[in-house]
């Protein structure tokens, strides 16, 4: 094939945030978006890449197909020796850090805007996957950043598209693209993690049932060939699972807003024993039992302190565990109990790469309903689910059939009355003035400064308050500025962040924790738990007075 050298002109604003870029669909589709985004992306690794595969694929949203051959064309220019390509352009997040993993790719890019809506005139979304199938570090990203302000040309092979629907070779030249199964490595992945016999003999109860929603997104594609196929489950149990371009029109956003049609089913007469759902690129979950949520600050908690017992891969103990800093304390006490090395990073799975290649992390979890292992270096929602349904499984295996099984509510209380429970809530601000947001954030830079440990804010006493700051303990390399928060002398705290996954506007992030050891007061409902300390937080941020926003678009 030739290499076409087509003339471009550097485009604002094409930083990456928490996770890839991001941004309306519409601006990406508009002349060189991508193009330039992917050529800096090459442009910024060097020569590293030149003669090795890459992966590529996505949560199948509007405008991947078409995206996925702009990118094939662009590796080939480059000199990427091989791409493999999930069928459809389909991959899920944690596989494809599974499938850099095992196939010992030089990294993979997948093409998603995760739960944000997708279609025409939503969202779309980009990221890269380094080596160890880690989301890239700064260092990468920045650099690409430096690239798109820059750019004067892209490299564009003139191959014919690759029909991506057919498994199986097309060679142009030197350059070589493989469609492949979006499924099989991570399945192989799990199958080494998890004790599929033991899942499915679990799954084959009569008296236990399980309820997954794919909330018509990247895990459609998966749900069939792991629940149903390989573990048993009755394809009744998934809900959504065919993958739509625009996700149903929905938010595939597994929380208690937006998969709302989850949340009634577990509140109602149909509920199943665990009920769960993904995310659009199937990095996030949500578990719930009947009538119960397991927020996700205590999921990773409650996974680490069953991980040894009930998951095989764990069998010989975890090496560590990590939580990002606006998720509870509730892992820190089982770190504590355990005598395990704990990690607190900054929001975003990157950070925790360097602790998992460093053999110092084995499990963790942020708030955001992120929950993951070292067997990949994303969070895995699939993972979460069966971790979940393996605990319930040894912990079930005396039940005889007709008693009641020990449910995901017991398996919380029971941790609950070891650890003490962390109340915790996140409350977003959706959509805010982005000026806004920022002088409300100057103002909470400045309460850091004007309040000694000591003050009082309403009835806490506060004991520090900073913008978090994290060096990483591998590299030295330091985050600055991950987030304003109070820390009360309780042990309770009040967090605020903007979001960096948004494509327009500012998102406000409010994170309130409260710690209780009084197991009378474990089944309390959270936001009653966490009201008084939470009327603190929007007092002493004047966060109505700064957005104008009387009540959170969502809370967690
Ligand atoms: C959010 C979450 C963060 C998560 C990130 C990516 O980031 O808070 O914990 O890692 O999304 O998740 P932010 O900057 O908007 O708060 V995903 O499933 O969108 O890859
Ligand atoms: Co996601």
């Amino acid at each position: 094939f030739t290499v076409e050298k087509v003339p471009t002109k550097p485009i604002d604003g094409q930083k990456t945030g928490t996770s890839g870029l991001r941004k309306k669909t519409k601006v990406f589709t508009s002349e060189n978006y991508l193009a330039n985004w992917i050529q800096s992306l090459f442009s910024s690794l060097g020569d590293e890449f030149k003669g090795t595969t890459i992966g590529l694929g996505g949560d199948g949203r509007y405008f991947n197909k078409q995206a996925a051959q702009i990118i094939l064309k662009i590796a080939a220019a480059n000199g990427v020796k091989k791409v493999i390509v999930g069928q459809n352009a389909i991959m899920a997040t944690p596989a494809m850090s599974a499938l850099i993993r095992r196939r010992k790719l030089f990294g993979g890019l997948v093409m998603s805007a995760s739960h944000n809506p997708g279609g025409p005139d939503e969202d779309w979304g980009i990221k890269f996957n380094y080596r160890s199938g880690e989301p890239a570090p700064e260092r990468i990203t920045d650099a690409i950043f430096g690239f798109t302000q820059s750019i004067s040309e892209i490299a564009q092979a003139d191959i014919p598209d690759t029909d991506l629907a057919v498994m199986g070779s097309s060679q142009y030249g030197d350059f070589e693209v493989e469609v492949v199964d979006p499924v099989a490595d991570y399945l192989a992945t799990l199958r080494m993690v998890f004790d599929f016999p033991l899942l499915r003999e679990f799954l084959a109860r009569p008296d236990f049932s399980l309820v997954f929603d794919a909330m018509h997104a990247v895990t459609g594609a998966y749900a069939g060939p792991i629940l149903v196929d390989a573990l048993g489950a009755p394809s009744s149990s998934i809900l959504n699972g065919t993958p739509l371009e625009n996700f149903g029109g929905g938010h595939p956003d597994p929380n208690l807003t937006y998969a709302h049609e989850l949340v009634e089913l577990q509140w109602g007469e149909g509920a199943a024993d665990l009920g769960a759902a993904s995310d659009g690129d199937g990095d996030r979950n949500m578990i719930l039992g009947r009538r119960f949520f397991v927020t996700p600050s205590d999921s990773v908690a409650m996974i680490a302190a069953n991980a040894q017992q009930c998951i095989p891969y764990f069998s010989s103990g975890l090496k560590g565990v990590a939580r990002s800093m606006p998720t509870s304390g509730a892992l820190d006490r089982v770190a504590a109990a355990q005598s395990l090395p704990f990690f607190e990073v900054p929001t975003g799975w990157k950070f925790f790469g360097n602790l998992m290649d460093a053999g110092k992390c084995s499990v963790c979890g942020e708030e955001s309903f992120g929950t993951g292992a070292d067997h990949v270096r994303e969070k895995d929602g699939t993972w979460a689910v069966l971790a979940w349904l393996s605990i319930l499984a040894v912990k079930n295996k005396d039940t005889p059939a007709g008693a009641p099984l020990v449910s995901v509510e017991d398996v919380a209380m029971e941790h609950w009355a070891k650890y003490g429970r962390n109340f915790f809530s996140r409350y977003d601000y959706e959509g805010v003035d982005s000026a806004a947001a920022e002088r409300l954030v100057g103002h909470l830079r400045s309460l850091i400064d004007s309040s000694a440990p000591g003050t009082k804010f309403g009835a806490y006493e506060l004991a520090t308050a900073d913008d978090f700051r994290y060096t990483d303990p591998v590299d030295g390399s330091v985050a600055e500025r991950q987030g304003v928060r109070f820390v009360f002398t309780d042990g309770s705290r009040i967090i605020f962040r903007l979001s960096g996954t948004g494509s327009a506007g500012a998102t406000v992030r409010v994170y309130i924790e409260q710690y209780s050891d009084d197991v009378s007061a474990h089944k309390e409902d959270t936001q009653a738990a966490l009201a008084p300390i939470i009327a603190v937080a929007l007092d002493i941020s004047k966060l109505a007075e700064f957005t104008g926003r009387e009540k959170p678009t969502v809370i967690t």
